[in-house]
């Protein structure tokens, strides 16, 4: 083992070249992400980097230095706080990042502890790896007394007026029967929504976001004004114990955390026993699906030998228990090349720069493209072309670039420009003083943003014209045959089937598809229209509140904003787009072409005058005479609610053919059951058919 900071005795040496390399490039980001809670790189490369050290140092011993982040387990603490001695010291896990690398962990696992054990399967305590900041939390005679981080395993840092402000930690535990002097160890996270909100806030007030959850509660754990902890939305998790005197605990780590539970902690409620690997590494497979859906961050599962006897058997090596292993997920987050930004055009001109990336796995996909959101991201983050980026990409959501590792920025990194023209059409690019986003002035004369249109117009909750895809979108626009969605109407079979990947059948599929959308909702049409800041809900409130269309397209923004929900924005936005004659020109192309919808009277409030105001309906089985959605809107548009599911709070379910479950519970709650015939029935007498709809 050679000493601290002896020069260079390797120097000529590749393998102790790269090993002292890894030791000054993993000391860095360590100090970064624990001293200043200011991470330059994604766990996941962090992880890699000290791998590949570890590696390094099994092959070659004698290249092992005491300095070495393999001898230890974290870094100073920061300057300001107090310093409190870990009686028992805070260490962390080993990880495993594969199933095979599960399984020989318990191979090991059941090897050290021999006999019986050889082929019995070992009890695990499995729980979520909470990606949060580690903490103590001490108790005298059931009174919090003090918390502290783990800092570097031995010493860490008196954080006890600022963990006295999170909810879930205990003043005083429940019940009966602790160790007089017990020191409980967890870990403070903040869950996603508050996470959000504090983002959302800091963003507003102009002051600098949190990355991630992680930081943001590393960042409030650490704030010297435990008043502004306090505002933090902070939970504490258990997940074990230190020091304990003066009493006894449960004989099995499960038992521990159950009592942890009585005594006043939150544990988490995913935490479970598993017997052998098989169960504990399909436990793993399923909280791998529910990560998305949970309400905070986990990056793994911990796997941890349930009964005290055998983790005492198995002991510790330097850095970690052997009883205990931490399985990891896949990274969300990883770190690639930004090899170029360019330009798309969305429906309303919108110009967003996308991140062409080299190839990198991250979130379970290989991803070479991701979202950049507008131009202000691009200089907030300081972005240039040839930076090493962190892409993060959780469940389905669209990869994003969420940093730049700025010391790793090559010499010859270029600024990204917004261009001054449009990349499709060539025309002007603006963008207005203030806002974030640019636009192309090229309005439906872009093909991009004709496209796009079209695209929207199709899409299910607008026409809902089935068989519409990009790909025939894309060659209706190039070669002229759709300027605008009015011209799909006009579209023949032989038009159609001359297209690529288009035959005879699937033409006149489409041709009957369309025919099929022009008996719709207002709801729909004003949706399908693509008007700026008009969502289903907005189009939903308009609809309700004209009744018709004339009127609407009349209506000042004053007007405009007397519709529930509607603000001076939207409420521009809508008129604007009627006052251009080139939208007006469409929406008489439209009917026109044929579409129409059941109408009603104007109902200044809404749904409170609509005759099914307050009612609820639920659709179920096939319809004869029209499309499900089609019977939701003409419901909606008399203002009733149509839901998904039976309850005892359902008015009436609408059963059509092959019904099942949804009927079953409705005879069993005692819902009526209506036949098409009633349904449509209550339509006529509200003025609508199926040949008004459909
Ligand atoms: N859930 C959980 N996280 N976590 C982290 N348990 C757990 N146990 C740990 C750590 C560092 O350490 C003990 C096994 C020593």
């Amino acid at each position: 083992m050679t000493k601290p900071g002896t020069p260079d005795l390797f120097a000529e040496d590749p393998l102790a070249r790269e090993a002292a390399d890894l030791r000054r490039l993993l000391a860095d980001y360590s100090y970064r992400y624990y001293v200043l809670d200011a991470p330059v790189v994604p766990d996941a490369e962090y992880d890699r980097l000290f791998h590949r050290l570890k590696a390094l140092e099994d092959a070659h011993p004698e290249l092992v230095t005491p300095d070495s982040p393999t001898q230890r387990v974290g870094e100073k603490p920061a300057a300001g706080f107090a310093e409190v001695k870990h009686a028992v010291p805070m260490l962390s896990l080993d990880n495993v990042f594969s199933d095979e690398d599960a399984r020989e962990f318990d191979r090991r696992v059941r090897e050290r502890l021999g006999g019986a054990h050889l082929d019995a399967p070992v009890v695990y305590n499995c729980e979520p790896k909470l990606d949060g900041i580690a903490l103590s939390v001490l108790y005298e005679n059931g009174l919090f007394v003090r918390a502290a981080t783990r800092g570097d395993g031995y010493t860490g840092e008196d954080i006890t007026a600022n963990v006295r402000t999170i909810p879930s930690v205990p003043l005083r535990l429940r019940g009966e029967g602790w160790p007089a002097r017990l020191e409980v160890r967890g870990e403070v996270l903040m869950p996603r929504d508050g996470f959000a909100a504090l983002n959302a806030r800091a963003e507003q007030a102009g002051e600098k976001t949190f990355v991630n959850p992680r930081n943001a509660a590393a960042g409030s754990l650490r704030q010297l004004d435990p008043r502004i902890t306090a505002a933090r939305p902070l939970v504490l998790y258990a997940y074990g114990v230190g020091a304990v005197e003066g009493g006894a605990l449960p004989g099995s780590h499960h038992a521990i955390l159950m009592q942890l539970r009585e005594w006043g902690f939150k544990v988490n409620e995913h935490v479970t026993l598993a017997n052998g690997v098989d169960a504990a590494l399909d436990y793993f497979h399923r909280l791998e699906q529910l990560r998305p859906s949970l309400p905070y961050e986990i990056d793994g599962i911990v796997y941890k030998v349930d009964e005290l006897a055998l983790q005492e058997r198995l002991g510790f090596v330097s850095r970690a228990p052997r009883w205990a292993v931490a399985h990891k997920f896949p990274a969300q987050e990883e770190v690639t090349e930004l090899l170029d930004v360019e330009f798309q055009v969305g429906r309303t001109g919108a110009i967003t720069p996308v991140a062409r990336l080299k190839p990198v796995f991250v979130g379970g996909v290989t991803v070479s493209n991701a979202t950049l959101h507008n131009m202000d991201e691009v200089a907030r983050m300081d972005l240039r072309i040839g930076d090493t980026v962190i892409v993060y990409r959780a469940g389905d959501v669209i990869p994003k670039v969420v940093g730049v590792v700025a010391d790793r920025r090559p010499p010859h990194a270029r600024h990204v420009h917004l261009p001054t023209h449009c990349p499709v059409c060539g025309s002007d690019v603006v963008k207005p003083e203030g806002e974030a986003i640019a636009r192309c002035t090229g309005g439906l004369y872009c093909p991009a943003q004709r496209k796009e249109s079209i695209r929207h117009f199709a899409s299910r909750l607008a026409m809902n014209i089935e068989g519409l895809g990009e790909k025939i979108i894309d060659q209706l626009v190039e070669q002229d045959l759709v300027h605008s969605v009015a011209d799909l109407y006009a579209l023949t079979v032989p038009q159609l089937a001359a297209l690529e990947r288009m035959g005879e059948k699937s033409a006149q599929n489409l041709v009957n598809a369309i025919a099929g959308s022009k008996a719709t909702t207002l709801q729909r049409f004003l949706y399908a229209l693509g008007i700026r800041e008009v969502g289903e809900a907005t189009a939903l409130a308009l609809a309700r509140h004209f009744g018709s269309l004339p009127p609407l397209l009349e209506a000042g923004e004053e007007q405009l904003m007397a519709v529930p929900d509607v603000g001076p924005v939207v409420a521009a936005a809508i008129a604007q787009f009627f006052r251009e004659e080139h939208n007006r020109a469409v929406v008489q192309a439209l009917i026109a072409a044929g579409l129409h919808w059941p109408e009603h009277e104007p109902a200044a409030h809404a749904t409170q005058a609509l005759p099914l105001a307050g009612q609820t309906f639920v659709l179920t089985g096939t319809l004869e005479s029209m499309d499900r959605n089609v019977a939701k809107g003409h419901l909606q548009a008399l203002g009733a609610k149509v839901s998904g599911s039976v309850s005892a709070k359902t008015h009436v379910v609408v059963a059509g053919a092959e019904a099942g479950s949804k009927l079953a519970k409705a005879e069993e709650l005692g819902v009526p059951v209506w036949d098409e015939a009633q349904f449509l029935a209550l339509l006529r007498e509200h003025g609508i058919t199926p040949e008004s709809g459909p």
